[in-house]
């Protein structure tokens, strides 16, 4: 542990700036030993204090205020600040540090990824390049120079217009960039490197022709077209569906190899670790493609909700990212399905963020306070973030909310603001009174609805009784109630939807279906049911609430088959499993015998053989409940019973059913040539849905499908889907002979060879610990490259549950000995891979008491880095 322990920052202290900077002039001198960044700012006094700039890692060389030196005496720096006073009004101050880009492992400001130099500013970065008001809400215009060597780095870029190229001495050459829009120092990026690209145009809304680039290395210039066409996607719908146009003459992104996250959205230069950028059919999973049309969705709609409105402080972190979320989810859902979409993010609610607000590191999607910034771009202030936009979506229904968006972007256009300012927005557009909304802002923590009801057969009422709950999280004991849309439909028992007539209740609209639950209990009737209806309570997931009605198998069955939402239908599927899930792993923990229950087997064998419904949201009907959602429902959770429950289910339905999913198999083979579309990748999830199905069935051995599949695959879909299935089965020298021929046949593709290092992080069937190890030392590991990291580190600690969770707690310890290792190199990596540690209170034991020693081996360190100080610490305490 630290000495001095590291301080949070707190919401309620924030303070608008003193100065401003008006004009921000950055030359870069680049060189192989150390980079010189002459910084001259100029800045104006806006309250009588000191001058108080952020650095970090820096080495200055000099400071001048107006033209004049200033000696040391004159200034006082330390780790973190340089402090100048006695400055007049409005003046120039020039700043010259020196920095070693090639020496930052961390990944954060300028730094050196395979022989290139990039950026990575947000959220506090910037402070690793030069002297600085590193804050949002200090927005400035740049001037960037970049001068650097001409031949291994041809390509110099920044944000905004190239307005000067000139060739220098000593075979050096220089660019210029000006960016007109103002902007806070996290948005500022520089790339210098040996970079081809390809081009394409966009002509917008209003006639303007936009340059479109993707910068990558020469060997991947193959692997850029599918994102441009995702670039072009994302600016039409912006346009169509928020009316936002592209604001520049140019558009660049360029793909990395060692990157922290996703992807930057820097301004006009947004940065994309190469994983989610580059694609090919050969190379890319159907899985890989939708997530790179996402984030280059993503990134490029940031240019409205996050650029030209931007945050005031990193509090307000989700009034971007929130918001960003929710229009790329509605992109995804536009190009493809929207229920399978729908079904991908509850389950990602589900089984992640809910874990991730009743755990130690639990916060409001606005928190109040931070150790390090760093650690809060989590699933709460991302998903959850999205999910609170989408139920203010639900509230006011699709036009209010259009209404409420051109309000938010004309009124605050230009300006840094707060989570307070888009909901003041929403409401002045709407007319809609969102005062009690603003809890979710405020409060963390996952609210449960528990529905009960009652039918009066003589009088045709039917009842609606809702209560809501909140357990106490680690900022508020005591919760106000939230503010919940509930959509409902009533299914009658002959399948029809009843037609809702509400005869009481404090809010129901009855255009949309949703009760505006606000109260802690209220109660809604509704007349003229003909008979004793089922529920279809919280339809397509309007508000990320956990909701308990007390159905019966049978009812969940009937949902199933008749409910007029196709995404209930699945939650309904998701529930029977899950309750039957948990009763086994209670069998599994009383050493009962396990019976698996009929009507499992015989949904099962419906669902394979039903050729109506779409076959991607088959695929989703079939997908089993996460091992992480079951961990979610069963408190304390036992592990391995909940794994041999999962395995035992799986299993039983494999032998059950293996003609089933065999026939179901074939007919979904397609002897077209491979493409994106989304009827073609619903085809190939089912087969590989079927395939792992069909390595576990013991009766019939179809380990030569695997292997056929593997051969003949004109995709990466196919050929990882066999391997991935021959890997979970019992068929292991096959699942080696694979993995060996795919590593072999794919050894100089950095993002295949990623995919593989997590096939074999997964493969629960190896002995253990040892075969772990063995990819550490793998001549494809890179402890350095983040990708590599998650790939291994990661995928092991979240994907292979046997081992990580091992009965003897060599798992967790191996982890904490990584943390500790990573943090050294790369804080912000190092305290995403503890997350897995900070669980520990939800286990039963020993499972529990053994991860709180990994956690407290990680604490006992002296010059732990804040970023995994604050997720240890808070783990240990809350
Ligand atoms: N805004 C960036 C995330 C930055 C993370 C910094 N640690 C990517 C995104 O959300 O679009
Ligand atoms: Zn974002």
């Amino acid at each position: 542990m630290k000495d001095a322990q590291p301080k949070a920052i707190y919401l309620s202290d924030y303070q608008s700036p003193a100065y401003a900077i008006d004009k921000t002039h950055l030359q870069f001198d680049i060189n192989e030993d150390v980079t010189l960044v002459t910084s001259k700012l100029e800045m104006r006094k806006l309250r009588e204090e000191p001058l108080v700039l952020n650095g970090q890692h820096l080495e200055l060389v000099s400071v001048e205020v107006n033209g004049t030196a200033r000696g040391q005496g004159e200034y006082q720096v330390d780790e973190e600040t340089l402090t100048l006073d006695d400055l007049p009004d409005a003046f120039v101050l020039q700043i010259k540090t020196h920095i070693k880009p090639q020496d930052n492992t961390a990944l954060e400001g300028l730094y050196k990824s395979s022989g290139m130099y990039c950026t990575q500013c947000e959220a506090e970065g910037f402070r690793r390049i030069t002297y600085f008001l590193d804050r949002p809400d200090v927005m400035s215009e740049y001037v960037t120079t970049i001068i650097a060597d001409a031949k291994n780095y041809p390509v110099l870029l920044s944000n905004g217009n190239l307005i000067e190229t000139s060739e220098l001495e000593g075979g050096r050459h220089k660019a210029v960039w000006h960016d007109p829009h103002k902007k806070p120092s996290y948005l500022f990026a520089l790339v210098a490197g040996d970079l081809m690209h390809i081009e394409d145009h966009f002509e917008t809304m209003n006639g303007r022709n936009v340059t479109l680039r993707i910068y990558v290395e020469p060997q991947n210039i193959e692997k850029c077209d599918f994102a441009m066409g995702a670039l072009k996607r994302s600016m039409k719908w912006d346009e169509d569906v928020y009316g936002r146009e592209y604001d520049l003459d140019i558009f660049n992104i360029v793909a990395v190899d060692d990157f922290n996250m996703g992807a930057m959205e820097n301004k006009s230069l947004n940065i994309f670790n190469s994983s989610c950028v580059l694609a090919n059919p050969a190379t890319t999973t159907d899985e890989a493609f939708e997530r790179i049309e996402a984030i280059v969705a993503h990134e490029y709609f940031h240019n409205w909700t996050g650029n030209r409105v931007t945050c005031r402080d990193w509090f307000q972190l989700s009034l971007k990212e929130g918001f960003t979320v929710y229009r790329d989810a509605e992109f995804t859902a536009d190009m493809g399905s929207r229920t399978v979409k729908r079904i991908s993010d509850a389950t990602v609610m589900r089984t992640a963020q809910f874990a991730e607000d009743a755990g130690p590191m639990a916060h409001p999607i606005r928190p109040s306070s931070f150790i390090e910034i760093s650690n809060f771009y989590t699933l709460t202030i991302y998903e959850k973030g999205a999910e609170v936009v989408r139920m203010i979506a639900n509230l006011l229904g699709p036009d209010l909310f259009r209404k409420g968006s051109d309000l938010y972007f004309d009124r605050h256009d230009g300006q840094a603001v707060t989570t307070d300012d888009f909901v003041k927005a929403m409401e002045d557009a709407s007319g809609v009174d969102l005062t009690q909304f603003r809890n979710w802002y405020s409060q963390a923590g996952t609210p449960e609805v528990f529905v009960s009801d009652e039918y009066d057969e003589a009088t045709q009422r039917y009842t609606l009784r809702l209560k809501q709950t909140c357990r106490p999280t680690p900022e508020t004991e005591q919760k106000q109630p939230f503010h919940i849309p509930v959509k409902v439909g009533l299914m009658l028992p002959n399948g029809e939807e009843a037609k809702i007539v509400c005869e009481s209740g404090a809010d129901f609209n009855p255009d949309t279906q949703v009760i505006g639950l606000k109260g802690e209990e209220e109660t809604y009737t509704f007349a003229n049911v003909e008979a004793r209806p089922v529920p279809s309570l919280l339809r397509g997931f309007s508000a990320p609430v956990k909701l308990r009605y007390n159905y019966s198998r049978d009812q969940l069955l009937f949902l199933m088959g008749n409910d007029t939402d196709e995404f209930n239908r699945w939650d309904a599927a998701q529930t029977l499993a899950t309750d039957i899930l948990l009763e086994l792993a209670g069998d599994v923990s009383n050493n009962q015998a396990l019976v698996l229950d009929d009507k499992l087997i015989t949904v099962y064998k419906g669902l394979l053989e039903n050729t109506e419904v779409d076959p991607a949201v088959i695929e989703q009907l079939l997908t089993l409940p996460t091992l992480g959602y079951l961990m979610e429902e069963q408190n304390p959770a036992h592990v391995h019973a909940l794994i041999s429950a999962r395995k035992f289910v799986m299993q039983t339905l494999a032998n059950e059913l293996h003609a089933e999913f065999r026939a179901c198999y074939e007919r979904q083979q397609d002897s077209a040539a491979y493409d994106y579309n989304s009827e073609a990748c619903a085809k190939r999830a089912l087969k590989g849905l079927c395939l792992r199905y069909l390595m576990l069935a013991s009766e019939v051995d179809y380990s030569g499908l695997a292997k056929a599949q593997f051969e003949s695959a004109d995709n990466m879909t196919d050929q990882s889907s066999a391997l991935r299935a021959a890997v979970a089965s019992p068929h292991q020298a096959l699942a080696a002979e694979l993995s060996d021929r795919f590593y072999q046949q794919w050894k100089e593709d950095t993002l295949v060879v990623n995919q593989w290092l997590s096939i074999q992080a997964s493969n629960d069937q190896v002995s253990g610990l040892d075969d772990i190890n063995q990819l550490l030392e793998h001549e494809a590991f890179d402890i350095k490259n983040p990708n590599k990291v998650r790939s291994v580190v990661g995928v092991f600690a979240a994907q292979n549950p046997r081992h990580f969770h091992g009965h003897d707690g060599q798992g967790y310890d191996w982890l904490a000995e990584r943390v500790i290792q990573l943090d050294a190199l790369n804080p912000q990596i190092a305290s995403r891979l503890a997350g897995p540690l900070t669980k520990w209170r939800r286990l039963a034991e020993p499972n529990s008491s053994q991860m709180k020693a990994a956690l407290e081996k990680i604490h006992k360190e002296s010059n732990l880095s804040k970023d995994v100080y604050e997720v240890v610490h808070k783990s240990l305490v809350n």
